[in-house]
């Protein structure tokens, strides 16, 4: 566990405290000292502090937290545009410190300031920690570990006030030598608070948890593997021989959840790129009428490519995802999707014509009829619309601009507006979290499916995807693009920073 070699890296983990409940009371600071819960369906997902004195907790049903608060005020938050937004500032912020920042979902990233503090370690005199140390202090390793941990608090404490100060939010961070510990440590102290653990601590740290269940990254599909063989306690999964381990999880597993057990983590903080995919879903009351899928379909449509406009990327892939229920057989129950490639010339008008809309329905339909036969009966109680695959969309006011002047141009003004003109944001029927939320987005693309691979994609893809004819502007881009690389690449990356991607 004590390799100093692990010792080498500082990792702050940054936690928004009640995130969604913070957005709404920046938004509407009378909420500020009022009981607030964030209402999604009949769900609060969060609370603010005020709230929590009550007892109010995430993931409680609407009517229990109201018998506990019966002042409790509910702000619906299925619009998730202005958590996205805040989210992105928080991350944009967190970069003025470090390249290397690890976005995990809306609310959580991690930063790897090794760089900073070494810079910073030479020009300091004697080191304060700032904020909580977590465990027994009085053995601490002299590798330089310490000192490190140290300035990385100090850091940690001038972020976090950054952030307060830049864009109003308090939040709680942890500051460790790996990933693991810095976010178990970040959630020892709450809200608006920050915890050390040195090294030496981390295995006390693994100890304070209440069960294996709460180690992150284990999962829940583990930790019920575990607790089949009653490993239900850290110390237990600790103590637990690695043979057991691999005959219940298998080898790799089984050395990544010991791993995990003892705190020990050398994975690296990966810089977040745009998301790989980004989707919505809804489960509903059992539709069995087709007009009705295709009503909630476009109303589901309409609200991704919201996102999509939001990204500012042109998707080349579209997912629909569907969940049949059948009662007879309710172990088939199960999600299916398809997927097919799509033309990019339906995305190249900055603003999605009602045409290619419908174009689009009529592809999510026959993709829909793929997994549902529609001349039988049908019960679907869920519905998802993804699209994967991007390419940068070209952007007409730069290309005017970099054609008329021949320089490089400072775009992100123009890529604002045109963001706007995208799309209008509808208010649809409310989306769960699991899926609509960023650890979807930044999900793997999903492989193909049975179907698939027996051949189906082929056919679809061929019938659906449209001539990739490539527009004027397309066309435009690509020779100058190739001209001027190297203009046309800053410009690229400035839109990235525009967007806060
Ligand atoms: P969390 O970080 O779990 O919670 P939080 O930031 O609200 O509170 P804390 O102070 O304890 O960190 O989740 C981040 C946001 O994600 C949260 O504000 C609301 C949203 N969320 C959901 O939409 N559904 C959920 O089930 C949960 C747990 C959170
Ligand atoms: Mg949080």
């Amino acid at each position: 566990m004590n390799n100093v070699n692990d010792h080498l890296r500082t990792i702050i983990h940054v936690d928004i405290d009640c995130f969604y409940a913070q957005v709404e009371m920046i938004k509407n600071p009378s909420l500020m000292n009022l009981p607030l819960g964030i209402q999604q369906k009949n769900i609060v997902v969060t609370s603010n502090y005020v709230a929590r004195q009550y007892g109010v907790q995430k993931c409680m049903k609407i009517s229990d937290a109201r018998k506990i608060c019966s002042d409790l005020v509910l702000v619906n938050g299925e619009d998730l545009h202005d958590y996205r937004q805040m989210s992105y500032n928080v991350t944009a912020c967190l970069r003025n410190y470090s390249d290397l920042v690890e976005r995990l979902g809306l609310d959580e990233n991690f930063l790897d300031i090794t760089h900073l503090v070494k810079e910073k370690l030479h020009s300091n005199g004697s080191i304060n920690s700032f904020g909580n140390v977590f465990g027994d202090t009085s053995m601490l390793c002299d590798c330089g570990c310490t000192e490190r941990l140290k300035l990385g608090s100090q850091i940690a404490q001038e972020i976090r006030d950054r952030l307060r100060n830049e864009l109003g939010l308090t939040t709680c961070a942890g500051i460790a030598h790996n990933k693991l510990i810095a976010k178990i440590a970040c959630s020892k102290n709450k809200p608006n608070k920050q915890t050390i653990v040195f090294p030496n601590c981390a295995y006390e740290l693994l100890l304070s948890l209440e069960s294996v269940a709460n180690i992150p990254w284990l999962g829940h599909v583990t930790a019920q593997l575990l607790a089949q063989h009653n490993i239900t306690k850290v110390e237990e999964l600790q103590n637990t021989s690695i043979d057991l381990l691999k005959t219940i999880l298998g080898c790799d597993r089984a050395k990544f959840v010991r791993d995990l057990s003892l705190g020990n983590d050398l994975s690296p903080v990966k810089i977040s790129g745009k998301p790989q995919s980004i989707g919505i879903e809804d489960s509903c009351k059992a539709i069995s009428i087709e007009k009705e899928i295709e009503e909630k379909l476009r109303q589901l449509l309409n609200r991704l490519l919201v996102l999509v406009a939001e990204d500012g990327r042109i998707p080349k892939t579209l997912k629909i995802t569907v969940r049949k229920y059948d009662k007879h057989n309710s172990h088939l129950s199960g999600r299916e999707s398809r997927q097919c490639n799509i033309s990019t010339s339906l995305f190249n008008n900055l603003k999605m014509t009602e045409v290619n809309k419908n174009k689009l329905i009529s592809i999510i339909m026959i993709l829909f009829k793929k997994i549902v036969d529609t001349k039988k009966t049908f019960h679907i109680t869920l519905l998802g619309l993804s699209f994967t695959k991007f390419v940068e969309k070209p952007n007409t006011n730069i290309l005017k601009k970099f054609l008329s002047r021949n320089i490089e141009v400072q775009s992100v003004t123009d890529f604002a507006n045109t963001r706007e003109e995208c799309c209008t944001p509808t208010k649809v029927a409310s989306t769960s979290y699991v899926l609509d939320s960023p650890e979807f987005e930044l999900g793997p693309i999903p492989k193909r499916g049975k179907f698939q691979k027996l051949g189906t994609k082929r056919n679809l893809t061929n019938d659906l995807d449209d001539i990739e004819a490539p527009s004027k502007l397309k066309r435009y881009l690509e020779n100058y693009q190739e001209k001027f690389k190297w203009s046309y690449g800053k410009t690229t990356a400035k839109l990235k920073i525009g967007t806060n991607n």
